[in-house]
């Protein structure tokens, strides 16, 4: 049995789009379950208990927990290559490990200094400083992903959407959050357009209750 753990409009929205694209290909059951992060739900006994980091994605396979969004999707690839959410060919999917390692190691933990400042300043001054430059730094990024979807099509490994494509939906829309207008990315702005309709992914928008409109404008 096979289960995952998500939270809304969080990271752990990768795999939840991998997830309906195994169930629609193969018909496995796999059970979705949501942690309400904003009640701290991650930090509840029995959440650590199969976590002891407090985060979501969390993936439970007969009972056996498995943590961090590469190493599960990477299992699940593994497991239902029927999906193709991830290249069989040995080049072409180090070159897409490639891409998801930047995104998980340096575009995401971008993010976290945004949202989650507090955690790297001890002072409101020290946090704003954090906060503004790594605003800076998340538009560098975005633009780099606004640049690989220029040179891709219609998804960012080609044809086939992929557990990246998931990904970079979820930085634009937290972009949006951080006050990075998506308008000022045009052509990355319609790519998720076009990632949101596919239905695995409109099917993990609809379970997490997201929509893509995140930015307000000051
Ligand atoms: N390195 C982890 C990062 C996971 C992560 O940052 N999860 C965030 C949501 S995007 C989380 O669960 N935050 C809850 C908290 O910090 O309390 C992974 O790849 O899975």
């Amino acid at each position: 049995m096979i289960k995952l753990y998500f939270g809304p409009g969080a990271c752990s929205f990768v795999p939840h789009v991998g997830v309906e694209a195994i169930k629609a290909a193969t018909g496995e059951e796999i059970e979705t379950q949501m942690v309400k992060l904003h009640k701290d739900e991650q930090h509840s006994p029995e959440y650590l208990a199969l976590n002891p980091l407090g985060q979501v994605p969390l993936l439970v396979v007969d009972g056996q927990p498995l943590n961090q969004i590469v190493a599960i999707c990477d299992y699940l690839d593994r497991r239902f290559p029927q999906a193709g959410l991830l290249p069989a060919d040995s080049w072409r999917r180090a070159q897409a490990m490639s891409l998801f390692a930047w995104m998980n190691n340096t575009v995401h933990p971008t993010f976290t200094h945004i949202f989650r400042s507090t955690k790297f300043a001890a002072t409101e001054a020290g946090q704003a400083d954090v906060r503004d430059t790594a605003v800076a730094s998340f538009r560098e990024c975005l633009e780099r992903i606004q640049t690989l979807v220029r040179q891709a099509g219609p998804f960012l490994l080609g044809e086939r959407l992929s557990f990246l494509d998931a990904y970079a939906l979820t930085f634009l829309r937290w972009g949006g959050l951080g006050g990075i207008d998506p308008a000022s990315l045009p052509d990355y702005k319609a790519y998720v357009a076009r990632v949101a309709e596919q239905p695995p992914v409109a099917a993990a928008i609809a379970r997490e209750r997201i929509t893509l409109e995140t930015y307000t404008a000051k």
